[in-house]
């Protein structure tokens, strides 16, 4: 059966500019729990006096996952995974000619004996061991299956076969993991797989089909350069492909969003399972067959990770579409309007970027000459912000613009320092969006207007 480990917390942690506190730590790894992945890798505690503290704090938990420090092969550090209370250390030393010859500066044989030595001391500690060959997947295969065994012998009871590079493909990690099967002792293999191709969940999955046991995640694929295979995409693949029923679902959206949250890194829009576009639908083809049955266009129901399919109204739109939008509102409209408006709607479409609700409403009711009295689903607002005196201004701007949601900002002059305009799908959004800006250091107040309607200049 399938394992996960996530490593979120070390991996994760050395996504650029991404460091989390403490409690931060604390709460992903509860969630991560209640996701019931197989082992959490807490963090490398000689980083930092905070990661060790992250680390112990985790560790006395009492959770149902394994608890991994990750170690350099030193005795120094591999006292501090102790010290921290974790159940296991993974303790990582490059093989790789590349690695041995320019960074470590030390010969094969003087690698067996130190990979060798460190293993043995973890396991006098009492501790459960995992070694990882940083740079596997450019190793010697003789060298790399000689090191592997060398460690399963010292007490290793894990390989962990990590392309540090992300430069195996399906088919290169299938021949390679079944040859590992056939000469190493008996241990389990985890697969550590960079995504510098976009090939990384793949390569991963072919190496579970070869006989390994266990891939390495992070939540939002998170990581050095390109990350990891994302926890969710992980997890959805294995449950909908190839039947492994083993985590819970309805966690994921959660996890995902408060990493967002929390770390400033969002997701691109186009990013499967947790992404905001993964099941949203725009051509008239499409809306029209996932309107008569979602099946048509959804590899499987949004539902089950909480989320909700969206039709996406512009030029490409057809009148299938529009009459349901417009049904949402409880506006009925004949054949012949809603020809008109559908018509209005691509012209609109073809001048403009994004196309609310709002202009959708517009539309209907100059085409049909009725008042129509309801509340736009999507808004827009303008939140207004005032800044503490001793921060810059300029610093809080930046955070603002890496918000996904936040589609403009200004410095102004008058009551407030800065204006923002934001587009969110409803009032709960709108909500969590200004509790996220509240966060923003620096930031001591916020006024909200809703958009009521938005009307371009005449050179837009
Ligand atoms: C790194 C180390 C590592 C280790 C993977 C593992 C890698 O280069 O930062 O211990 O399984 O990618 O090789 O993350
Ligand atoms: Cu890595």
């Amino acid at each position: 059966m399938l394992e996960i480990l996530d490593t979120t917390l070390r991996e994760g942690e050395q996504t650029p500019y991404v460091n989390f506190t403490v409690d931060e730590k604390m709460e992903i790894a509860k969630m991560l729990d209640r996701v019931g992945v197989d082992m959490i890798e807490a963090g490398d505690p000689s980083v930092s006096p905070n990661v060790a503290r992250a680390i112990e704090r985790i560790a006395s938990l009492d959770l149902r996952a394994e608890i991994v420090a990750h170690s350099t092969a030193t005795r120094l550090s591999i006292d501090r995974a102790k010290a921290c209370g974790v159940d296991r250390v993974a303790i990582f030393y490059a093989t790789s000619k590349i690695h041995l010859d320019s960074k470590l500066r030390k010969s094969e044989k003087e690698a067996l004996a130190i990979i060798q030595e460190h293993v043995c001391y973890a396991k006098s500690l009492g501790l459960n061991v995992r070694y990882t060959p940083e740079d596997a997947t450019r190793t010697d295969f003789d060298f790399l299956v000689e090191v592997c065994n060398v460690a399963i012998k010292a007490g290793a009871d894990r390989i962990s076969f990590a392309d540090t590079l992300g430069i195996m493909q399906p088919h290169t990690m299938f021949e390679r993991v079944q040859k590992l099967r056939k000469n190493l002792l008996p241990c389990k293999i985890d697969l550590h797989c960079h995504d510098d191709y976009g090939l990384a969940l793949a390569n991963a999955m072919a190496g579970i089909r070869a006989g390994a046991d266990c891939i390495h995640t992070t939540v939002n694929g998170m990581g050095e350069r390109t990350g990891i295979p994302d926890l969710a995409e992980t997890i959805l693949a294995f449950h909908n492909l190839e039947r492994t029923e083993k985590y819970k679902i309805q966690p994921l959206m959660e996890l995902s969003s408060y990493l967002e949250k929390v770390t400033g890194f969002f997701l691109a829009p186009n990013k499967p399972i947790t992404g905001q576009n993964a099941f949203s639908h725009k051509s008239g083809v499409h809306t029209n067959g996932i309107l008569k049955d979602p099946r048509t266009y959804e590899p499987f129901d949004p539902s089950v990770l909480g989320r909700e399919r969206k039709i996406v109204i512009d030029k490409y739109t057809g009148k299938t579409a529009v009459a349901a939008r417009l049904e949402e509102y409880g506006i009925e409209v004949s054949a012949a309007e809603l020809e008109m408006i559908v018509t209005r709607i691509k012209n609109t479409g073809d001048q403009r970027k994004q196309l609310f609700d709002a202009d959708i409403l517009e539309i209907a009711e100059q085409v049909t000459g009725r008042k129509i009295d309801v509340i736009p689903h999507d808004i827009s607002a303008l939140v207004m912000l005032e800044v503490e005196s001793h921060v810059y201004t300029s610093a809080v701007v930046r955070r603002l613009r890496g918000f996904s949601n936040v589609s403009s900002v200004y410095e102004v002059t008058g009551d407030h320092d800065i204006s923002a305009f934001v587009n969110v799908e409803n009032v709960a959004a709108l909500n969590n969006l200004i509790e996220e800006i509240r966060t923003v250091q620096g930031v001591k107040r916020t006024e909200t207007r809703m958009v009521l309607k938005k009307y371009s200049g005449s050179n837009k």
